[in-house]
């Protein structure tokens, strides 16, 4: 009943009993996975689950000679045996044991006693090494401990990579030391759109990640080993940027932050003034997040401006270059040569292969799989991420009643039909360029936790097989085994969409 499936599930007969004194034995390079079960299961059952050597009755984590994500798990009557190359395969087989457990596992406080876990023989590795999913906190700031409850929930699915989308024209969520400005002013704005064209909603929105905040999302994740990737949307997307700071846009007029959705106009300028400023904000962002994949965005920048702009015209001769679209191509490598500098990997969204794609760039590719197999031809990495099928604000029926009405129907059959490597790709070698995949939670028209709650699950549940699970998937198989994990859903408290009945928040 363990979702995503596992590689190789044997059940065997018979059970071992958890209870608050059974003992827990690690190699002390799991040392900290078998805290964390500890941490978690400690309060359900009302005991402490003391440390010891490994013996008959307890759970024992060992290193073994696998790959660093894989695992074996063997649970027998006379104790619970986690073989595991590193520490997140570990961490992953002691996730799997906690499904093996009743629902109640998953409450934060039981009425304490002992905990049933059946027998069975677990082998087990993911498909891919890329298993994310993007939050945007930009359009609609998610508090702190929301991330933190989300980061459990991905933890729980064993996906390991959480972009974080700080910034855009709605809103600038990262406090940067240098330019106080862009969270003064660029964290907050006066209304926002209710719908995609809607009338504004009169009442203000706003919020921001202190330094300290993201050390502490960084940290937490980490422990569940998960890498946050942090992204900086540039040069489009850029709006909140520019109400804090006019210097860095192409008018002449103080523009505010954001209020509507869809493709905005206002773009960064190209002068070397705002190149060094936002690798400025790039030098706190690096000591913030040490994750080797730093995504600088790239999507969605209209040229108008540029072309408008005696200035940026200017500037595309200075540079010699040919048009705007290479003007959007230097940008882009201006923070290629910046980040591989200092070690880290550029991310960027499909449009900057137009104009020339930046040598060290990973391609995170969301208009269909066009940029997915022009990159990995290019012998790019890639992230395959196309909206049609991954991203989860799209509405998930037809219905009139449907909350979050945007986009084309994307169910949770069609999110478990995904394939993360492109039909173009299959049998070609340049398929080895596919890291994995994301889905995506954009919330333009998602305005509170418990929205995302429901349109991110079970959705995520099903993403989470796409990319753990073995690629010979069973749609029926996987929808018995999620009717047991909405079960753990529910002990946690996710407020995950229902197929009928009413709406838990509105
Ligand atoms: C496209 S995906 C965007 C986002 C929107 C999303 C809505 C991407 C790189 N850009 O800015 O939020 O569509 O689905």
């Amino acid at each position: 009943m363990i979702v995503p499936k596992p590689v190789h599930c044997q059940a065997r007969p018979g059970h071992f009993v958890l209870g608050g004194r059974t003992a827990l034995a690690a190699d002390p390079a799991l040392g900290d996975v078998a805290a964390w079960l500890r941490s978690e299961i400690g309060p359900v059952i009302g005991g402490d689950l003391p440390p010891a050597a490994p013996g008959p009755g307890t759970i024992t984590f060992a290193l073994d000679d696998l790959p660093r994500e894989a695992y074996r798990l063997t649970v027998a009557q006379d104790g619970v045996r986690i073989a595991a190359g590193g520490p997140a395969g570990a961490f992953y087989a002691a996730q799997s044991l906690r499904q093996l457990m009743p629902p109640a596992a998953y409450r934060k406080a039981g009425p304490g006693g002992e905990l049933e876990i059946p027998a069975v023989h677990i082998e087990d590795e993911p498909r891919f090494g890329w298993r994310g999913c993007l939050l945007d906190v930009a359009r609609h700031f998610m508090p702190k401990h929301d991330v933190l409850r989300f980061v459990d929930l991905m933890a729980m699915h064993k996906l390991n990579v959480l972009h974080l989308h700080l910034t855009d024209d709605q809103g600038w969520r990262v406090e940067i030391r240098r330019h106080p400005r862009l969270t003064e002013v660029g964290a907050w704005r006066a209304q926002s759109q209710t719908g995609w064209n809607g009338p504004l909603d009169g009442r203000p929105h706003g919020g921001y990640y202190t330094q300290d905040d993201l050390r502490e999302i960084v940290a937490y994740a980490a422990r569940r080993h998960i890498t946050v990737v942090p992204e900086i949307d540039l040069p489009g997307h850029t709006q909140a940027a520019i109400a804090a700071y006019p210097e860095l846009g192409n008018l002449d007029t103080p523009l505010g932050v954001r209020t509507g959705w869809g493709v905005g106009v206002n773009v960064l300028n190209a002068e070397d003034s705002t190149v060094k400023f936002f690798q400025d904000v790039f030098d706190e962002v690096l000591e913030l997040f040490p994750s080797p994949y730093v995504c600088v965005g790239g999507d969605e920048c209209p040229k108008d401006q540029w072309r408008d702009s005696p200035a940026a015209q200017r500037r595309i001769r200075e540079l010699g270059l040919r048009d705007e679209e290479e003007l959007q191509s230097w940008f882009i490598h201006q923070f290629d040569a910046y980040l591989t500098a200092r070690g880290r990997r550029l991310v960027g969204w499909d449009e900057i292969l137009e104009g020339g794609l930046a040598p060290g760039a990973v391609v995170a590719s969301w208009r269909g799989d066009l940029g997915a197999v022009a990159a990995a031809r290019n012998g790019h990495d890639v992230i395959s991420t196309p909206s049609t099928s991954v991203y989860f604000d799209y509405r998930q029926g037809p219905g009139e009643d449907e909350p979050v009405p945007f986009g084309t129907v994307l169910s949770l059959e069609d999110v478990y039909a995904f394939e993360p490597i492109p039909a173009e790709l299959r049998g070609d070698p340049a398929a080895e360029r596919v890291l994995g995949s994301q889905c995506a939670v954009w919330t333009e028209l998602i305005d509170s936790p418990r929205q995302v709650d429901y349109m991110a699950f079970p959705r995520l549940t099903a993403f989470a097989e796409t990319v753990w699970s073995t690629a010979d998937r069973d749609a029926a198989d996987f929808l018995r085994r999620l009717e047991a994990h909405l079960d753990r859903l529910d002990a946690i408290g996710v407020e995950y969409r229902r197929e009928s009945g009413p709406l838990p928040w509105q």
